[in-house]
């Protein structure tokens, strides 16, 4: 088999830029490890800026987050026992994000892609690249007991942060920069009204931090901080909700509505970036080069932009022989990323407990939250990232 751009990974990444490169005349083939009902099945992300929406509509696939995504004007803090707005949208001149879940997004790319009639190998084994340095690069992987060649122009590795792309880069060519928290996220999914429904709410207390967000108005997505060695199975539903309301003010932890739980799941939580983001005829976008802790909502986001980078470089190759794009690719993209990465870092470090800080860490925090939400500057600080930074800001 032969296409322009083999793309590992069906994951929100791999499935967006087959379809803008599509969009644009160039054909894709996708190779993916799992099943669709797997990728499916994967409860992540909840946030989307405005500019992955607008990735939507250009990628001709905006009507249902348009119909369905719930837009956020405000965010809410809770600390010190106490709930605090912060008004996103007044402090960024009319910005605001969307709540619809990964889940969704990665439905409606599945879906025009399949109406597309484009080719996607799923539960492919074995997944190889090869010879990206040069100019014919491929992709090898075995299916149904046979083994298969895809002969390309370039590699796009959106596998993941577990993926084969980066891994499969010599030692040397690559920097990685890493820092894992010492907890991880306990998150419930469950049928029940969202108990604010028009602003996450992120929540520091002694017990550690907890998030209040949704999937629709009938679907709430709730987390708690936990240690990252705990398991599922210690956390009965009955335990979940507790250790969440306790968290929270005493008028939002009564409003909870408690359910049966549809998906229980501990994350862990790390920050990481992979420099460059391109070798020869091969780049990496997404979690396969970076990832950030849940805390800020960037991942899917920041994914979309490295997408948006990527998918706009070779549509500039093949319509007019320049390789400007795929020259500045890397460079554009970590601009980007890093800025998320930070904020990322910053927003966790405030919000969460940190075994080795103490009451005194604990006081820092508050006193920083107290300033936050008191200074027009600061708050404006948490809401310009929080919405996300234009694209190419700064250049
Ligand atoms: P994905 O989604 O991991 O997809 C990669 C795909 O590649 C496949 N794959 C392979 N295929 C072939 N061969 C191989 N050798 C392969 N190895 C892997 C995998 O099966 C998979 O299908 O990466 P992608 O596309 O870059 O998308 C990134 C996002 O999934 C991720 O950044 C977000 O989910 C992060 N994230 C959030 N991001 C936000 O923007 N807003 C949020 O509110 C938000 N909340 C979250 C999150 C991530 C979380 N977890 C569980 C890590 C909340 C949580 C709890
Ligand atoms: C989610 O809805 O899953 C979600 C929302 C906001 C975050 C992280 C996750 O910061």
């Amino acid at each position: 088999m032969r296409t322009q751009v083999a793309i590992i990974g069906a994951g929100p990444s791999g499935l967006l830029l087959g379809q803008l490169l599509h969009k644009a005349g160039i054909a894709n083939v996708i190779i993916e490890r799992q099943s669709p009902d797997y990728v499916l099945g994967r409860i992540r992300a909840g946030i989307l800026e405005q500019t992955t929406v607008d990735m939507l509509h250009e990628a001709g696939m905006g009507e249902r987050v348009q119909a369905e995504g719930v837009v956020h004007h405000s965010i809410e803090l809770v600390f010190s026992g106490v709930r605090h707005a912060i008004d996103v949208h007044g402090l960024t001149g009319g910005k605001v994000v969307t709540a619809y879940g990964q889940t969704e997004v990665t439905r409606d790319l599945m879906d025009a892609r399949n109406a597309a009639g484009l080719t996607t190998v799923y539960e492919a084994s074995q997944v190889a690249v090869h010879d990206f340095d040069s100019n014919s690069p491929r992709v090898t992987y075995q299916k149904d007991g046979q083994t298969h060649t895809l002969d390309c122009d370039f590699i796009a590795g959106c596998d993941g942060f577990h993926g084969v792309c980066r891994a499969s880069v010599p030692e040397g060519a690559v920097t990685e920069y890493e820092k894992v928290y010492p907890f991880g996220w306990l998150g419930v999914l469950a049928d029940v009204p969202p108990v604010s429904p028009h602003s996450i709410v992120y929540g520091n207390s002694e017990r550690g931090f907890s998030l209040c967000s949704m999937r629709s108005l009938t679907r709430s997505r709730y987390y708690v901080q936990c240690p990252m060695d705990d398991k599922v199975e210690a956390w009965s539903d009955q335990r979940f909700w507790d250790e969440l309301r306790s968290r929270l003010d005493p008028a939002l932890a009564e409003r909870i509505v408690t359910g049966p739980t549809l998906e229980k799941s501990i994350a862990p939580l790390r920050s990481f970036v992979a420099e460059p983001m391109r070798f020869g005829r091969m780049f990496l976008a997404g979690d396969a080069a970076h990832i950030v802790p849940p805390t800020g909502a960037k991942g899917l986001n920041l994914a979309a932009s490295d997408v948006k980078y990527l998918s706009g470089a070779l549509i500039e190759f093949y319509a007019e022989k320049s390789a400007a794009g795929i020259d500045t690719y890397s460079q554009r993209a970590l601009a980007r990323i890093w800025k998320a990465e930070r904020f990322s870092w910053w927003l966790t470090s405030l919000m969460h407990k940190f075994p080795d800080t103490g009451a005194f860490g604990q006081r820092m925090q508050e006193a920083e939250l107290e300033y936050l939400v008191n200074s027009t500057a600061a708050s404006t600080v948490l809401a310009e990232n929080y919405v996300g930074l234009p694209l190419d800001w700064g250049h």
